[in-house]
């Protein structure tokens, strides 16, 4: 059963313990090295053009994610990700605020057009304006655009030739052919800012330790949902500051009963 790998998955990247490259922004750094922590992940945040090629290489995964850009950050993307591509190393990209300004989306579209990306993971606005349709957003976070998620999805996969992620109250991941829905997720998740990001960073260590990008992806995105309800549970009637710690918490105490008992992953044909 799908859900049994989900486990299985949970179960590798504890004992693997991959080493997560993140080129992330200034908001979610911390965060997102302590959700990796906490999942059973190492992270290590490198962004210097010297260095980026040589920590890429030796990296179970290379994320890189928008939310902040300057020149500085765009030309030690395109370095990493190309050391990453030449050493197999699956790259992660999280166009944070594509379309909001035109720099995002320019840089978006450059990246994916250099960069050999295995999974693309963003909110609806965000993967509509990587592929260059309209959809409005409000800073980084998605407006609300009409549209069916699924499709969207599927021809954005179609297009970029990778594997594409788009989250909400329901999460989709397809490579335009193949395509998991998870209804994991707790509505507190869009209080805590890096949520998005640490998931995108979480999707890294997953892939990091599996074959199947797909399936990792939405594995990632299973276990991630889980930790979020278990954590909002505990949490209840605290708010947002108290949620972000339990969450960390969760992250770490997850198990595959959790998984087995909570899980809510669809196949779609
Ligand atoms: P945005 O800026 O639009 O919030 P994001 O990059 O923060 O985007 P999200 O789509 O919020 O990314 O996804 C982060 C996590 O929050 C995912 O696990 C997703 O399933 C979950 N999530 C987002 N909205 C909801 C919701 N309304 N109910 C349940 N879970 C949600
Ligand atoms: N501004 C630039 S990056 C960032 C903000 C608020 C964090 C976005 O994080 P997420 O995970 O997309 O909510
Ligand atoms: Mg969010
Ligand atoms: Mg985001």
């Amino acid at each position: 059963m799908s859900i049994d790998r989900v486990g299985q998955a949970l179960e590798k990247v504890r004992a693997v313990n991959p080493l997560i490259h993140n080129i992330t922004n200034v908001v979610v750094t911390n965060f997102t090295a302590n959700g990796l922590l906490a999942l059973g992940a190492s992270p290590v945040m490198a962004y210097a053009k010297q260095e980026v090629a040589d920590m890429a290489k030796i990296a179970g995964a290379l994320v890189l994610n928008m939310g902040t850009l300057d020149d500085k950050v765009v030309e030690a993307m395109h370095i990493a990700g190309k050391s990453a591509n030449e050493h197999g190393v699956p790259v992660l990209f999280d166009p944070v605020g594509a379309g909001a300004t035109a720099y995002r989306t320019e840089t978006a579209q450059e990246l994916v057009k250099s960069v050999a990306v295995s999974i693309v993971r963003g909110n609806a606005a965000e993967i509509a304006n990587v592929v260059g349709e309209s959809w409005e957003i409000k800073g980084v976070d998605a407006g609300e655009g009409k549209g069916d998620p699924v499709s969207l999805a599927k021809q954005a996969a179609k297009r970029l030739g990778t594997i594409v992620a788009i989250t909400g109250k329901e999460d989709v991941i397809t490579d335009g052919e193949r395509t998991y829905v998870i209804r994991n997720g707790h509505p507190i998740l869009t209080k805590v800012t890096g949520t998005g990001c640490l998931l995108t960073s979480v999707m890294g260590a997953f892939a990091a330790v599996g074959e199947d990008k797909l399936f990792a992806g939405a594995a990632a995105l299973v276990c991630y949902g889980v930790a979020a309800e278990k954590a909002a549970a505990k949490a209840a009637g605290e708010g947002p500051g108290s949620f972000q710690i339990q969450f960390l918490n969760e992250l770490a105490a997850m198990t595959v009963d959790d998984v087995h008992r909570q899980g809510q992953l669809e196949f779609l044909e």
